[in-house]
C-alpha cells in the first residue's frame, strides 16, 4: 500500500463529506477495524526489524493526520448555519441612525430659572417628596384650621399617620433653615402634589421652584431686585413688573408679583384677560413666626422668599395654552423644544 497515494485519496475524499453521515463514512474508510490505517498497522510485524520503525512513524503520522482531518470537519459541520448568518455582515450596508433625544421643556425652563437664581449667588437645594405636616405646614405659620390642610387639598397618606405628598417645595426650606446658620441663599425646584381636578391650567401633580435668602438688614428692595433681574432673565429685558398686595401666612408683608403682558406690551390682549399684566409668582418678607419655628433669631435676621409654578412659566414663556401637554409624552408637541 502506497502511503503518498492514500494522502492523495484523503485530501479528494474529504472535499466530498458534507454531513455528519457522510463523515462517519470517511472515518470508517480510513479509520475503522477495517480501514486503512488498520490495515497498514496488521503489515508492521511482517516487516524486517529495519523497516518496523520507519513504516511505523509513517502509520502514525498518517493516523495523527486523518484524526485532525476529521475533528475539523467535525467543527465545521457543528456550525449552525443561522450562526453562520448572525456572523457574517454586509459592511457597505447603511448604519442604524442612532435619534438623539433631549430635555423635557419643562426640565430645561426649571433648569433655566435656577441657573438665573445661581448666578446671583442662590445655592440649589432639593429634598423629599413625602414630608410631615409639620414641614409642610406647621413650620410655615399655616395655621390648623387652614383650608389648605383639609383633604381636599392636600394627598395625605393614610396608612402613615401625619406624612403626605408635598403640597409645595417649602418644607425643604424649612428643612434647610433649620439646619444651615444665615447668611442663606437658596433655591428649591421639584415636584408638588395637590388633589385638583385635571383641566387646562390644572394638573394633581405641578413643579415649583421657590427660594429665600436669608441675612441681617434684608429689605423687601432686595426682593424687588432679586425678581427683577430673574423676570427679565426668562422674559426679556423689555418687560415691567409690578406687585399686587396679597397674603401668605408664611410672609408678611406678602405681593402677587405680575409682569406686562409678552404678547401684547401692556396693552390688553385675550392672553391677559384685557389687564395687560400676566401674574408670574408669589413672593413676601419671611414671618418672623416662620424664623421662630425654625430657631433664627428674627430680631437679628430678616429675609424675603418667592414661589413659581414651572408649567405657569413654561405656558407663557412658549405660548401654551394647556398644562396637559407637557404631561401626555406626545413627541409632536415635546420635539418644538
Ligand atoms: C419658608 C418661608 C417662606 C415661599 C413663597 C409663595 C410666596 C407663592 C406660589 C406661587 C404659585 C406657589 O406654584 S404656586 O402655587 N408661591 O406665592 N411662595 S412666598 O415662601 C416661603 C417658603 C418657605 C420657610
Amino acid at each position: 500500500m502506497d502511503i503518498e497515494a492514500i494522502y492523495l485519496e484523503i485530501e479528494a475524499d474529504i472535499q466530498n463529506v458534507n454531513s455528519r453521515e457522510a463523515l462517519e463514512l470517511f472515518r470508517l474508510k480510513y479509520l475503522g477495524r477495517k480501514g486503512a490505517v488498520a490495515e497498514l498497522t496488521s503489515i508492521i510485524p511482517t516487516l524486517s526489524k529495519e523497516e518496523r520503525a520507519a513504516f511505523g512513524q509513517k502509520v502514525n503520522s498518517l493516523k495523527n493526520k486523518l484524526s485532525e482531518v476529521v475533528g475539523e470537519k467535525e467543527k465545521l459541520l457543528n456550525v449552525q448555519p443561522e450562526t453562520k448568518i448572525k456572523v457574517s455582515c454586509d459592511l457597505g450596508m447603511p448604519g442604524i441612525a442612532q435619534e438623539l433625544g433631549q430635555l423635557h421643556p419643562l426640565t430645561q425652563v426649571l433648569d433655566e430659572i435656577c441657573a438665573i437664581f445661581n448666578r446671583m449667588g442662590f445655592s440649589v437645594v432639593e429634598g423629599p417628596e413625602i414630608e410631615t405636616e409639620y414641614n409642610n405646614f406647621t413650620g410655615l405659620n399655616i395655621p390648623l384650621e387652614h383650608p389648605s390642610r383639609e383633604a381636599f387639598d392636600t394627598f395625605y397618606l393614610k396608612d402613615y399617620a401625619k406624612l403626605l405628598l408635598r403640597s409645595h417645595t417649602s418644607p425643604v426650606q424649612v428643612r434647610a433653615m433649620k439646619e444651615r446658620k444665615p447668611p442663606l441663599a437658596i433655591v428649591v425646584p421639584g415636584r408638588v402634589y395637590r388633589p385638583d381636578a385635571v383641566d387646562a391650567s390644572h394638573s394633581f401633580m405641578f413643579h415649583q421652584v421657590e427660594g429665600f435668602l436669608v441675612d441681617e438688614n434684608i429689605r423687601f428692595s432686595d426682593l424687588k431686585g432679586v425678581l427683577g433681574v430673574f423676570a427679565k432673565a426668562v422674559f426679556g429685558k423689555d418687560i415691567k413688573m409690578r406687585f399686587r398686595p396679597h397674603f401668605f401666612p408664611f410672609t408678611e408683608p406678602s405681593a402677587e408679583v405680575d409682569i406686562s403682558c409678552i404678547i401684547c406690551k401692556g396693552q390688553g390682549c385675550s392672553v391677559c384677560g384685557k389687564k395687560g399684566w400676566l401674574e408670574i409668582l408669589g413672593a413676601g418678607l419671611i414671618h418672623p413666626q416662620v424664623f421662630k419655628q425654625v430657631g433664627i433669631d428674627p430680631k437679628k435676621y430678616t429675609g424675603f422668599a418667592f414661589g413659581m409654578g414651572v408649567e405657569r412659566i413654561a405656558m407663557l414663556k412658549y405660548g401654551i395654552n394647556d398644562i396637559r401637554l407637557f404631561f401626555e409624552n406626545d413627541l409632536r408637541f415635546l420635539k418644538q423644544f
